[in-house]
């Protein structure tokens, strides 16, 4: 058994609890490391990331619920990536296909703040897991506790930020020759609420069969976006098994995933980078949004329902990435 603080309070748990609590933080749920066997950190974290309100952890895997993106009242992203979890002590029943002793469960319930921006009680479970091969398994589970029998809608996404040894020579596979559906968001204008406001939406497909990085936010910007525009490439229907190849690490990260259709693929570039407080200028060359989502079908749960999202990660050698 080990000592571990979790926030400032002194407490004894089984060991393989504590190589998992090194990675995450209660601020947000937010996975901030993943390492390999040779103590190589695999995920970015900025470092002028802020670990404290009210800014979301920059970098690791900020979870983005109630809503992907910034449209309607919410933030942007949606509040869980601003709130102190808790460890579950008493999850149910957690049906997973990982045989892994080494996991962590955290639960989320909305505060009175919180339902008077949000009118939904639910409760949000993630466990986070460490797999015998060191693969990181996230699985979310959330489920309507409202009891005046009232339904709600929410979109998600895991915004995992990759580490890369150089974005312009890294590349993905398994997103190209699919729809693309680009949100452009006016910065300063009234926001499109792009889940109802499909008109202001561009759709086109990819071509090739992998997609390398040039410019802002996305492979081949198609979108003559003025630089005030904010620009989302969201792949939909994706497949369940998505691939980064790092050229010069000859590493390529595998991303499986379960109820998550969609995609978002982001780097800030040169210019959004400078104007970011909590990123360095130079940072964006050493990191890669790959994002698991459900965005363009929002999903609902009527009260007693729950929903589940799954996102398995892996780093193997370069010979995996022959575009399988
Ligand atoms: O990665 C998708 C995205 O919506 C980008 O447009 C960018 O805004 C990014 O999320 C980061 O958002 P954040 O609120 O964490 O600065």
């Amino acid at each position: 058994r080990c000592n571990v603080f979790i926030g400032d309070i002194l407490t004894t748990l089984p060991c393989f609890l504590e190589q998992i609590l090194s990675m995450v933080y209660l601020y947000g749920g937010h996975v901030t490391s993943w390492k390999n066997d040779h103590g190589e950190e695999l995920l970015f974290v900025s470092s002028k990331a802020i670990f404290k309100p009210p800014k979301a952890i920059r970098g690791g895997i900020p979870i983005c619920f109630p809503q992907f993106s910034n449209h309607g009242s919410l933030e942007q992203h949606g509040f869980a990536r601003n709130r102190f979890w808790s460890i579950d002590t008493d999850p149910p029943p957690f049906p997973t296909n990982s045989s892994s002793k080494a996991f962590v469960d955290l639960i989320l319930k909305p505060s009175e703040e919180d339902l008077k921006i949000w009118p939904h009680s639910f409760e949000f479970r993630l466990r986070v897991t460490l797999g015998p091969g060191g693969d990181l398994m996230l699985t979310s589970r959330i489920r309507n506790t409202n009891v005046e029998g009232k339904p709600f809608t929410f979109t998600f996404a895991y915004h995992t930020y990759f580490s890369v040894s150089d974005i312009r020579k890294g590349c993905c596979f398994g997103l190209a020759y699919l729809l693309l559906f680009s949100e452009v968001r006016v910065e300063g204008l009234e926001t499109l609420d792009y889940l109802d406001n499909l008109k202001n939406k561009e759709r086109f497909t990819e071509q090739g069969d992998a997609i390398t990085f040039e410019s802002e936010a996305s492979p081949g910007n198609h979108l003559l976006v003025p630089d005030s525009c904010y620009v989302d490439k969201i792949y939909l229907s994706t497949p369940t098994k998505i691939a980064i190849l790092d050229h010069e690490k000859k590493r390529t990260f595998v991303i499986r995933k379960d109820g998550l259709p969609d995609a978002v693929v982001w780097n800030p570039w040169d210019k959004k980078a400078k104007a970011m407080a909590d990123f360095g200028d130079d940072e964006y060359k050493h990191m890669l949004c790959m994002e698991t989502a459900a965005v363009e079908k929002a999903i609902t749960l009527k009260p007693g329902e729950e929903w589940r999202g799954r996102q398995e990660l892996s780093a193997v050698p370069s010979s995996y990435c022959s575009g399988q």
